[in-house]
């Protein structure tokens, strides 16, 4: 494996969850791989597990690590080529990306959908210049359309929790006040459709994916009957994709919240979500801080999904 993209990369399904808890029940195994090479984690965006979690499984590794948020103490970075750079924009990434190559041996970057123009969020324009100037293997740490360590991770937890070999998923929309991405729940719909499993998503209208995500899965608007029978119910805001109203919060509905009443329509099924969440916008206290509630396990397994791409990463170098 040379970049990490997206979870489609991560090759055979049954070998990276091998590979995973091997790593899970032995973290220090692989500590000769990172000797004398260098992370360096860029930020465009605010993180808390993203940030930790790929440290960590870096200095399991035996890696060293250098993390930079971009718009924190760096120079104001231009984005556009051809720009008249007259503005408050010290610095082209043009340069930047290199320079920042030249420190390093993998580049990890975090660098949300902007949600100025639809088309540079879904093809990928800061990451893949990233790919393409800076010479070094890049892997996503949530771009623009995808977050496959997050996926990873939560098919990890998913694969520990499962009491059957084809547990019903239900992805849900749930309300929020601000515009998310899409990132998250495309790359789950992207990663659960490389499985078996049944899978079925359920949104207001207007909350439609691209089709290129959405893939196999079932849509259901009735999130009631959706979440008949599920075994895992993994919530999740993201903003309309659907032009005209791209990015945009077009629903607030609080009818939507996972309680402890639409919980109960399931099939004694676990609660999942990426974090962080807004709770009683999303989820109830109650269901969160429920038995079911997968929500810690989750994010403690995305130690074990960066470690386990990064080692890939490592063993290619
Ligand atoms: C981000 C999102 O929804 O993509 C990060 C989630 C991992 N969430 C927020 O910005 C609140
Ligand atoms: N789930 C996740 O990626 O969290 P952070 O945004 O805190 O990194």
């Amino acid at each position: 494996m040379r970049h990490f993209t997206s979870i489609k990369q991560i090759g055979d399904l049954q070998k990276a969850m091998d590979l995973a808890f091997e790593v899970k029940k032995n973290p220090f195994a692989d500590q000769h791989l990172g000797r004398n090479r260098t992370l360096l984690l860029i930020f465009f965006n605010n993180s808390l597990r993203t940030r930790l979690s790929t440290q960590k499984a870096a200095l399991n590794l035996g890696m060293n690590v250098i993390v930079l948020d971009v718009n924190q103490g760096a120079w104001k970075l231009e984005t556009e080529r051809g720009v008249v750079m007259d503005g408050d924009k010290s610095e082209h990434l043009l340069e930047a990306i290199p320079v920042m190559g030249s420190y390093c041996d993998i580049i990890g970057v975090r660098s949300f959908a902007r949600f100025e123009s639809k088309k540079d969020d879904y093809e990928e324009v800061i990451l893949n210049q990233f790919i393409k100037y800076s010479g070094r293997p890049v892997f996503s740490m949530e771009a623009a359309t995808r977050h496959p360590l997050q996926t990873f991770a939560d098919m990890i937890t998913i694969e520990e929790n499962k009491k059957c070999a084809k547990p019903k998923i239900v992805m849900s929309w749930a309300p929020h006040p601000k515009s998310l991405p899409q990132s998250v729940p495309n790359s789950f719909a992207e990663g659960i459709n490389l499985t078996d499993y049944e899978f079925v998503i359920t949104h207001p209208h207007g909350y439609e994916l691209a089709p290129e995500f959405v893939g196999n899965a079932r849509i259901e608007y009735n999130q009631d009957k959706a979440l008949e029978g599920a075994d895992f119910v993994y919530a999740k805001n993201w903003s309309a994709y659907s032009d005209p109203n791209y990015g945009k919060v077009i629903n607030t509905d609080r009818s939507w919240t996972i309680t402890t009443e639409k919980m109960a329509l399931t099939n004694n099924a676990f609660f999942m979500h990426c974090l962080p969440v807004r709770r009683n916008m999303i989820v109830s206290d109650e269901v969160i801080e429920s038995p079911q509630s997968l929500v810690i396990p989750e994010a403690a397994n995305r130690v074990v999904s960066a470690q386990t791409v990064l080692r890939e990463i490592l063993r290619s170098l």
